[in-house]
């Protein structure tokens, strides 16, 4: 029987990797998309006719019974969240609405509709914030930074407990920052691999950008999909900390992606204290000894390639873009 899936968020970074990754694997995929003016499908566009999507919102509760009614999945991926930290400070509410209601939202579909659904919580390193340990694994307690954090410390915690209240199959997986050319260019490295590209093809001179000196676990996202369909494919649900166990800053970013096109960084960076947060994050390292032992998953894309695979892409997307302008 074919395997069906359902994708909260397919339209962001994670859920076109996941859908490309499922349909690989002969899944008939499913994706939840809210309403808006204008689609902002450009990441699945080239799998669009193999998915089948729906309307839904992680605010109305009626519309995700709804679908998880009509769909029958066997699996729900839940990747939908209001996702960029400093917008958390912004819309405190509307990120709690989203990234930690809409987890019970999700939550209780699934217990009203079919319990044997197996579920995936898009859980963050975020939520280790001020760090107690290093490197962090799954028994780290967690100190949250950001109205985003304590959003995400919510809905991890209110999976474990659909899980431990009605037995739901349900997994969180505590994902370290992870990346690819998908990834939105608010995010401090698509923000960099972007900057670098127009630099480099002479649209852009100044990239302006905050804290130098944050640390991250960054990881290739593409390789991070498979650690969550992985998880849902045990015989007892769990959660994983996901990671590369190695941290870099955003400076060595800077360094790498210039040093990729032959620019010195020093030339064209700036830091500017507005683009500091509130409540800064100095440091995050996992551990994913579990999820190396357990589900027998590592990570495949080390972080220079990772940076190159991205300076790569961009460059190409703004060739491309300079030519369709000049033609
Ligand atoms: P992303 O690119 O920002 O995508 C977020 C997705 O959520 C988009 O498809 C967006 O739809 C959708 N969405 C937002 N609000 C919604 C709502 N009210 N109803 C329905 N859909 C809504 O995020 P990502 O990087 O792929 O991350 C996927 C998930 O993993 C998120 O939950 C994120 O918080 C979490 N996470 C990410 C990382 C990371 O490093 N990437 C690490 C740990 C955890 P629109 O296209 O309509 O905006
Ligand atoms: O910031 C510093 C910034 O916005 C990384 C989300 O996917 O991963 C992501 O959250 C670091 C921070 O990601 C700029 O201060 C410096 O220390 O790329 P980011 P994030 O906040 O770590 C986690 C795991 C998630 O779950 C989130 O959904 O970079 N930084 N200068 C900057 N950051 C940005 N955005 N822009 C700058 O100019």
């Amino acid at each position: 029987m074919t395997r069906k899936a359902l994708i909260t968020g397919i339209t962001g970074q994670d859920g076109a990797f996941l859908a490309e990754f499922l349909l690989g694997k002969g899944y008939e995929v499913h994706g939840m998309v809210r309403r808006a003016s204008t689609e902002s499908f450009e990441r699945i566009a080239s799998l669009r006719d193999r998915l089948i999507l729906h309307q839904a919102d992680l605010l109305d509760q009626l519309s995700i019974i709804t679908l998880i009614s009509q769909v029958r999945p066997h699996e729900v991926y839940n990747l939908a969240a209001q996702s960029f930290v400093p917008t958390s400070w912004l819309q405190p509410l509307l990120t709690g609405e989203f990234t930690a209601l809409g987890v019970t939202r999700m939550l209780e579909a699934v217990r009203l509709v079919d319990r044997d659904i197996r579920f995936y919580q898009a859980s963050s390193s975020e939520m280790f914030g001020k760090v107690r340990q290093e490197p962090q694994n799954e028994q780290t307690s967690f100190w949250p930074r950001s109205p985003y954090g304590v959003a995400k410390v919510y809905g991890h915690w209110i999976t474990v407990n659909y899980r431990e209240s009605y037995n739901v199959f349900a997994c969180s997986g505590i994902l370290f920052n992870h990346e690819s050319p998908l990834r939105g260019k608010e995010f401090v490295t698509r923000k960099i691999t972007d900057a670098v590209a127009r630099i480099k093809l002479g649209v852009q001179d100044k990239l302006v950008l905050g804290n130098l000196e944050a640390m991250r676990d960054w990881g290739f996202a593409g390789d991070y999909v498979k650690a969550m369909w992985l998880m849902l494919q045990q015989d007892e649900p769990d959660d994983y900390v996901i990671a590369t166990g190695e941290k870099h800053s955003v400076r060595e970013w800077v360094e790498l992606a210039f040093g990729h096109v032959d620019l010195d960084w020093r030339e064209h960076v700036q830091s500017d204290p507005k683009l500091l947060r509130p409540a800064e994050i100095n440091t995050l390292r996992g551990d994913a000894t579990k999820a190396r032992t357990i589900l027998q998953w590592q990570p495949e894309v080390a972080f220079p390639e990772l940076v190159r695979m991205m300076v790569d892409a961009d460059l190409q997307r703004v060739r491309r873009e300079l030519a369709d302008r000049d033609r």
